[in-house]
């Protein structure tokens, strides 16, 4: 019995979610809002910034912030600065407006109600991946469209989907490893 239980523990530890924990409450939040499965956020996140550790989190072409928007899809494309790849000309202070966004049709939220749409606050940046992805269609199953919405290439979409499977393997992983515990505990 006691071997049992040992090897068991074993395989248990074994099972690990790549993604670090302290983001997966956000996911999870974002994902309840806006119908997007959260292990597909964690997909983006890891794509976009490696979880944040990216540093500067300003690219090259100008997409800001932990899931890396530019700043049109961020503010809204109607914005009379927007066009080409979306870097516009739009000043900081209306960057993150969340009333100028409204009036520019953009998907930036303000998640953790201080009053500003940052795409470099952490849970305003994942609402906001999760706002433009649902209305890319990713809430209603076309996860494919919604991730070549996000970033043009075809690499980029292999890619996202790579880590969107991987997580949810893991996950399942870990959830049945969790449930032969429980039944253990509960002497099945
Ligand atoms: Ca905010």
């Amino acid at each position: 019995m006691e071997w049992a239980e040992s090897i068991h523990l074993k395989s248990f530890s074994q099972e690990k979610l790549d993604i670090p924990e302290e983001y997966i409450a956000i996911y999870q939040q974002a994902e309840e809002i806006y119908g997007v499965p959260w292990t597909l956020l964690a997909a983006h996140h890891r794509m976009e910034t490696i979880f944040s550790t990216m540093d500067p989190l300003l690219s090259p072409v100008g997409a800001e912030g932990h899931m890396q928007f530019m700043p049109c899809t961020f503010v809204g494309w109607s914005h009379p600065s927007c066009s080409g790849l979306g870097q516009g000309d739009i000043p900081e202070k209306d960057k993150v407006n969340p009333e100028i966004i409204a009036e520019y049709g953009g998907y930036g939220v303000d998640a953790n109600k201080d009053g500003v749409a940052d795409p470099y606050d952490i849970e305003d940046a994942i609402f906001s991946a999760a706002n433009y992805l649902a209305a890319s269609g990713a809430a209603d199953g076309e996860l494919e469209k919604a991730i070549f919405n996000y970033n043009r290439s075809d690499k980029y979409v292999e890619d996202v989907l790579y880590f969107y499977h991987l997580y949810e393997s893991q996950l399942e992983a870990l959830q049945s490893a969790s449930a032969l515990q429980t039944e253990k505990k509960d002497g099945l």
